[in-house]
């Protein structure tokens, strides 16, 4: 018998009880993936939108030995402000939660509170996957492997730009995890539309993804589903123009040693200088996109 200990906030027990969609939402990009205020303005944003779109928000984080599913304006100020919150994938929860430190979610960390507190569908920005120089320093996030193991649908614009996107999809591959692109046939690429690779699976309706979910669940099939919502072309920035800054805060992560957990954060956090704020901007109008689909996908599995 799993005993996890969760503990909503009244919003999501509220939720709970009366069968309403909920859309988990992770801690992490706020901790680690936004510059404080930013993280606090699109914490609040990210959660007014699901709420716009018809289904209830569920961010995620450990706090006090719990799994909070729901966090209090007060919380989610907390998570924004600290510096040194921990951030946790798989590895990290248990260890988090009996030591009573404060952590924040990663998607893979996500995915297992959303099963556990039986939230189906999870709005991020971008997943995790294979970094650029793999092969020698063999960093893939655990967010691949979360995929192929948890069953919740997972709502990004594709994987991170910053990522080796080719072999993340080769991966994905192997690991039998469905990525299906939404309303286009090419797999998306975070701050940009296009990476230029065909997305393996697509699908253009909120009710077909919502049925695949549950399809995948009558075959007893273990693991997500992957959706790759472009970003809005309004909000993009172009892949030839963000190709070089890519280029340039990786090699300064490489001459820094920057490794591990770090490389991720320290990579979005120089992007985010070096384009004097676009990609902030850019990832927060794919962040809230993400959550208008993650909404309506949820609400077609709460009436499946
Ligand atoms: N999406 C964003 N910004 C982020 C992340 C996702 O728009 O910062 C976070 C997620 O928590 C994801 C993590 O799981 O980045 C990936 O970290 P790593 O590469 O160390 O696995
Ligand atoms: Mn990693």
């Amino acid at each position: 018998m799993i005993d996890a200990p969760l503990a909503f906030s009244p919003e999501v027990a509220a939720a709970r009880a009366a069968g309403r969609p909920l859309v988990a939402l992770e801690s992490t990009i706020i901790s680690h993936g936004f510059p404080y205020p930013r993280n606090l303005a699109l914490a609040r944003a990210v959660e007014a939108e699901v709420r716009a779109a018809g289904a209830v928000p569920a961010t995620v984080a450990v706090i006090g030995g719990r799994i909070r599913i729901g966090l209090t304006e007060a919380e989610t100020r907390a998570l924004a402000e600290t510096p040194d919150v921990a951030k946790l994938s798989r590895a990290d929860l248990a260890q988090c939660l009996v030591t009573g430190r404060t952590g924040a979610t990663t998607v893979a960390a996500t995915m297992i509170c959303a099963r556990l507190a039986g939230i189906a569908v999870f709005a991020t920005g971008g997943i995790g996957g294979v970094h650029r120089g793999a092969e020698t320093s063999f960093d893939i996030s655990a967010d691949l492997q979360e995929l192929a193991q948890t069953p919740v649908t997972v709502v990004s614009a594709g994987a991170k730009a910053i990522l080796d996107l080719p072999k993340t999809l080769e991966v994905l591959e192997t690991l039998g995890v469905p990525v299906i692109a939404v309303g286009q046939d090419a797999f998306p690429a975070f701050w940009s539309r296009d990476s230029g690779l065909p997305a393996p699976l697509r699908m253009d309706s909120p009710e077909g993804i919502a049925a695949a979910h549950v399809m995948r669940a009558r075959l007893g099939l273990p693991g997500g589903q992957l959706v790759a919502n472009p970003i809005p072309a309004a909000d993009e920035i172009p892949a030839a123009d963000l190709a070089p800054v890519i280029a340039r805060a990786q090699a300064e992560a490489e001459a820094q040693g920057i490794a591990a957990k770090r490389v991720t954060p320290f990579l979005l956090s120089r992007i985010a200088e070096l384009t004097g704020g676009r990609s902030v901007e850019a990832n927060t109008a794919l962040v809230l996109n993400n959550a208008r689909l993650a909404a309506a996908i949820a609400r077609e599995i709460s009436r499946a």
